[in-house]
C-alpha cells in the first residue's frame, strides 16, 4: 500500500511511450463509461451497465503488464478491460448498444464483452466465473508448453466463492501460468467488505496454496504494473502462480440501476481526492512526459474517439431477431422440441 509511484527502476519502470499510452488509456476508459452512462440514461443501452469508473489504474495497470497475448478474463465490470487490450472503441459501444455491429455481434451486451483475436476471453456475470475459466487457459498453455500467461481479474466479492480455493489449489499443485488479480473495491453490491469477509486482507488467501502474494495500491497504475510484471515473470518463468490484491473503489454505484445511497460521502471523497488519473498526470507532469499541450491533445483524441463510438453504435442497425438464439444451441434442430416460438438455426 506504501508504494510510490517513483521508485520503479528499470526494467520496472515503462518507458515514456508506454507510460503516454496508460495514460490514454485510463482517459479514454473514464470518458467511454461517463458517455456510456449517459446513453444509458437515454434508453440507448438496456439491460445491465456496470461502471468501473475509478478504476481504471487497476486495469490498465496490470493489463499493460502482460504481453497482448497473454490470455485474460474478467468480471461484467469489463469495458475497460476491452478498451484497455485495444479493442476497437465503436465496436465495444455497439455491443452495449446491442447493435449486429458490436463485437460479440450485439449479442452478449456490457456484461460479456469478449475479444478472442485480443485474448480478452470474456466477462461473465457470475461471480467468481472468470477464475476457473483463467485456470483451464493458464493449463492450455502449460499442456502445449507455451509461455504465455493468464490472468484472471475478479472482485473482492469473489473471494469467499469456494472456486476461487479450488482454482488456487489446481494451479498451484499443477504449477500452471496464472495470476490471480483480486480488484478489491472494498464492496459487494452494496455490502461493505468488513461486513462478508472475515479476514478482509485478500491477499492472504494465496497462503494456504503456498502461492505468493502482493497488496498493492490500486490507484496508482505504476504501482499496479510493477506488481504484474513480477507476477507475470514468476509464471512464464517460474511456472509460479501468484494473487495480487489491488486496492481501488468504484466512484458509482454497483450498476445503473444502484442509487449509491447508502456509502458515506466522507468515504467517496476520500477516495477521489486519490483519483488514479490525477494522480498518474501528476507524475507525468513532473517527469517532463507529459505537457499541458500533450494532455489536452489526448483528451481531444479521446473525445473524438467516444463520440464516434456513440454515433457508430446509434447508427448501426440492431441484431435481427432471428439471430437471438444463435449460439444458445450447439446444433441447430428444424423443430423446436419444447414448442418454442424461437427456433434456432
Ligand atoms: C454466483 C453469484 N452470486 C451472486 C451474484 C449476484 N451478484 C452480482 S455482482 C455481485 C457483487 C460482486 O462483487 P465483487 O466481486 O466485489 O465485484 P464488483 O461488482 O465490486 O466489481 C453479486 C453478489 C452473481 N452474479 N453470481
Ligand atoms: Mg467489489
Amino acid at each position: 500500500m506504501t508504494e510510490t509511484d517513483t521508485t520503479l527502476l528499470p526494467p520496472e519502470r515503462p518507458d515514456a511511450a508506454l507510460m503516454l499510452q496508460m495514460y490514454e488509456s485510463m482517459v479514454l476508459i473514464r470518458r467511454f463509461e461517463e458517455r456510456a452512462a449517459e446513453e444509458y440514461m437515454k434508453g440507448h443501452i438496456g439491460g445491465f451497465l456496470h461502471l468501473a469508473i475509478g478504476e481504471e489504474a487497476a486495469v490498465v495497470g496490470s493489463i499493460s503488464a502482460l504481453r497482448p497475448d497473454d490470455p485474460i478474463t474478467s468480471t461484467y465490470r469489463e469495458h475497460g478491460q476491452a478498451l484497455a487490450r485495444g479493442s476497437d472503441p465503436k465496436r465495444v459501444m455497439a455491443e452495449l448498444f446491442g447493435r449486429s455491429t458490436g463485437i460479440c455481434g450485439g449479442l452478449g451486451g456490457s456484461m460479456h464483452l469478449m475479444d478472442v483475436e485480443r485474448h480478452f476471453y470474456g466477462g461473465y456475470g457470475i461471480v467468481g466465473g472468470s477464475i476457473p475459466l483463467a485456470v483451464g487457459l493458464g493449463f492450455a498453455i502449460s499442456y502445449r508448453e507455451g509461455d504465455s500467461v493468464a490472468m484472471a481479474m475478479f472482485g473482492d466479492g469473489a473471494t469467499n466463492q469456494g472456486v476461487l480455493a479450488e482454482s488456487m489449489n489446481m494451479a498451484a499443485l499443477w504449477k500452471l501460468p496464472v495470476i490471480f488479480f483480486v480488484l478489491n473495491n472494498h464492496y459487494g453490491m452494496g455490502t461493505a467488505i468488513d461486513r462478508a469477509s472475515a479476514d478482509t486482507d485478500l491477499f492472504k488467501r494465496a497462503e494456504a496454496h503456498g502461492m505468493p502474494a502482493k497488496q498493492l495500491d490500486g490507484m496508482s497504475v505504476l504501482a499496479v504494473y510493477r506488481g504484474v510484471l513480477e507476477a507475470a515473470r514468476l509464471a512464464r518463468e517460474e511456472r509460479q502462480p501468484s494473487m495480487i490484491e489491488a486496492r481501488a473503489y468504484r466512484y458509482r454505484g454497483h450498476s445503473m440501476s444502484d442509487p449509491d445511497t447508502t456509502r458515506a460521502d466522507e468515504e467517496k471523497e476520500r477516495w477521489e481526492a486519490r483519483d488514479p488519473l490525477v494522480t498518474f498526470e501528476r507524475v507525468l507532469y513532473g517527469e517532463g512526459t507529459l505537457t499541458a499541450e500533450t494532455a489536452e491533445a489526448v483528451r481531444a483524441s479521446v473525445e473524438t474517439q467516444v463520440e464516434e463510438a456513440v454515433a457508430f453504435a446509434d447508427e448501426s442497425p440492431p441484431v435481427p431477431e432471428a439471430d437471438l438464439a444463435r449460439h444458445v444451441y450447439a446444433h441447430p434442430w428444424s423443430e423446436d422440441p419444447r414448442g418454442s416460438a424461437v427456433v434456432p438455426r
